[in-house]
């Protein structure tokens, strides 16, 4: 089965990401929101999901929570069988497989992101997809991505010392808003610079990001996170504070703080 029409696929080609609205209907959205709430709550651990946090106006919250497919069935189910697989491995041309995934919760006040490209940090494969899922509506407002379009076939563009595209360049790119609403996916892969601004709404922004890889490529998905671990233990020693990041790229604009009593 196809999920997608010729006009999809010429946009996917064009742009370098495509939305797809209402993927998910209303009592999906439901579920993912309550299977998201839920992961939320989860206490932090030192070798299972990973949980990171950040101050805002309202205290302490979490921004993002990584590494939680092996303890959710049902998210797992969602994930790596079904229709999400199925629409990734198609704009793919072969069969997918899972690499990582993370929900950025973006709360009121929560940072955003600089101008990247997700390559840099996703090591061990050369292309990987990301599906979104939109768990709530994302809006200029409250942080929803921008990406330059049509950027995606030039390799690394002018990264910088942090991983990121070195702010003078990201200036002179062409920025299009993709809001979403719950339920909608968007489909991106890891050369398409993107960014995103802080939220600066009431409402929480929160968002999966689901990262395949193509099959053919290998099962990567436990050497990234033991590698991210090893990475992130060794940062914490070595003084440059990269340990205060979300990731090994240093993309994320928010006060990332190591634990929080409440969130
Ligand atoms: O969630 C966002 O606002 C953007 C996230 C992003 O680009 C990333 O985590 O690499």
């Amino acid at each position: 089965m196809t999920h997608l029409n010729s006009t999809q696929h010429q946009a996917w080609k064009n742009n370098g990401y495509l939305k797809l609205s209402g993927f998910f209907n209303s009592d999906e959205v439901k579920d993912i929101q309550s299977w998201v709430f839920n992961i939320s709550t989860w206490e932090t651990t030192v070798d299972k999901w990973m949980h990171h946090y950040e101050s805002t106006p309202n205290g302490a919250r979490l921004s993002r929570s990584e590494n939680f497919v092996p303890y959710h069935q049902k998210l797992k189910d969602t994930v790596t069988r079904g229709k999400v697989i199925d629409v990734v491995s198609e704009v793919m041309s072969e069969p997918a497989i899972l690499y990582k995934e993370k929900i950025n919760y973006k709360y009121p006040g929560g940072g955003g992101y600089a101008a990247h490209q997700d390559a840099p940090a996703y090591e061990f494969v050369d292309f990987h997809i990301t599906c979104l899922i939109s768990v709530d509506a994302s809006t200029p407002d409250s942080g929803c991505l921008y990406f330059a379009s049509g950027r995606h076939e030039e390799g690394f563009i002018a990264l910088d010392e942090k991983g990121c595209i070195e702010p003078k360049t990201a200036d002179t790119m062409n920025w299009t808003a993709v809001p979403t609403d719950p339920g909608d996916i968007l489909l991106f892969g890891s050369y398409i610079p993107h960014k995103s601004p802080p939220n600066s709404s009431k409402h929480p922004r929160r968002i999966i990001y689901l990262t395949y890889n193509p099959k053919s490529q290998g099962d990567w998905r436990e050497k990234y996170y033991d590698d991210k671990r090893q990475a992130f233990a060794e940062y914490a020693k070595d003084g440059t504070k990269r340990d205060e990041q979300i990731s090994k790229i240093a993309h994320f604009r928010g006060k990332s703080i190591k634990n929080a009593e409440s969130h």
